[in-house]
């Protein structure tokens, strides 16, 4: 089974043999045929995904909203065992389209009623490429300026190359060294409005982070622009154990040896990490993200420190037991990023289906960035 069709495959309705993907759609998937019949032009396109007929949804996890996409949130509440509550998945077109008959005759009894109320017939959703079980969407919204980078052009920026540590909570420290883009200087070159006050970084995954663009009080808030304090090089041997100091780039480097990084340590758009590009990453069964390209927004500690033990190890011990108040930057550092809304939105513009609009870009390599940047930029 190849990367795509494990990870674009999404479907209507029946969710078919779950572990036997066919090309774009679900094997077995049922339903998707009836809609394309009826509107051939929509096959590929926006609406030709499980978000037309499912919704996503959201799930307490670890005292944090994870906002889950379409797929996910199936994947979730009707589960890889097809024993969940299925009807609990359906947004108001798709629980229409099942009340009447889940069939061909069904699309068309419901292509003059407006399912998700928001003043809009079904057809004229569909014809405007707007999801008619999404009030959010309509067809009087205009899309947010927009700019699409392909791995070229952001190869084409100036490039940033940093060594660092980056310091996990509960799981593994390690030192590497990344290289990209840094976000400060993506931001200028698609055009950031003045107006501009932060970034939320998405991935398909249902995963953001927000950054604000200048620095902040909150230790959990990453600014974009401006460099970040310098480090220093910790290595002891014992602390082997729970932090890896295995990359090419921390050979020859001495423990307490100051890290030294022309032009800083950024908020980092990270396209390679030990001058290798970042393998794409694939959901894996357990609804995760395996892999953290292929790109990642790294961020570096506000208050440089030495690793750390998980905070879920057993062993409290020196060097260096887990300490809550050390700066834990792994964690904002979003894997695969795809979407970058610039805030705040224009006024009188739709956001983009985030939580659907990842995936195909992984495949293809691009990353969007959107929301408060100049329109027609290049
Ligand atoms: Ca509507
Ligand atoms: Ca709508
Ligand atoms: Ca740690």
């Amino acid at each position: 089974m190849n990367r795509k069709t494990a990870i674009v495959a999404c479907a209507c309705l029946a969710l078919g043999t779950w572990l036997l993907f066919a090309a774009y759609h679900h094997q077995g998937e049922r339903d998707s045929v009836h809609f394309l019949k009826a509107y051939p032009d929509k096959a590929g396109g926006k609406l030709d995904q499980c978000a037309l007929c499912h919704s996503g949804g959201s799930l307490e996890k670890n005292g944090s909203t994870v906002v889950l996409g379409s797929c996910q949130w199936c994947h979730s509440r009707y589960g890889y065992d097809r024993k969940g509550p299925l009807a609990e998945t359906l947004n108001a077109y798709g629980r229409d389209f099942l009340k009447a008959g889940r069939d061909g005759a069904a699309i068309a009894a419901i292509a003059g009623i407006d399912s998700d109320g928001d003043g809009f017939s079904n057809l004229e959703e569909i014809a405007a490429d707007r999801f008619p079980g999404n009030a959010a969407d309509d067809p009087k919204k205009v899309a947010a300026p927009m700019r699409v980078y392909t791995r070229s052009q952001l190869e084409a920026l100036p490039q940033h190359t940093q060594f660092l540590l980056q310091n996990a909570a509960k799981s593994e420290d390690g030192y590497a060294e990344f290289s990209g883009v840094t976000m400060e200087a993506l931001l200028r070159d698609a055009g950031i409005l003045d107006s501009a006050t932060g970034i939320t970084a998405f991935s398909p995954d249902g995963w953001s982070q927000y950054h604000p663009l200048r620095p902040h009080d909150d230790p959990a808030m990453y600014h974009v622009f401006g460099a970040y304090p310098a480090a220093k090089f910790h290595h002891l041997a014992a602390a082997a154990t729970f932090c890896d100091y295995g990359a090419p780039s921390c050979r020859g480097r001495r423990h307490g040896e100051d890290i030294h990084v022309a032009g800083g340590l950024r908020l980092l758009l990270a396209l390679k990490r030990e001058g290798v590009p970042l393998a794409a990453a694939v959901l894996n069964k357990d609804n995760r993200l395996d892999g953290e390209g292929p790109y990642r927004v790294i961020v570096p500690q506000k208050v440089p420190s030495p690793p750390d033990r998980s905070s879920k190890s057993s062993e409290q011990v020196e060097p260096w037991p887990y300490q809550a108040r050390w700066d834990h930057n792994a964690g904002s550092s979003t894997r695969s990023v795809t979407l970058i809304r610039v805030e705040p939105l224009p006024a009188g513009t739709t956001d983009i289906d985030r939580s659907e609009a990842g995936w195909k870009l992984i495949d293809e390599g691009k990353i969007v960035i959107y929301g408060a940047i100049r329109e027609g930029k290049k």
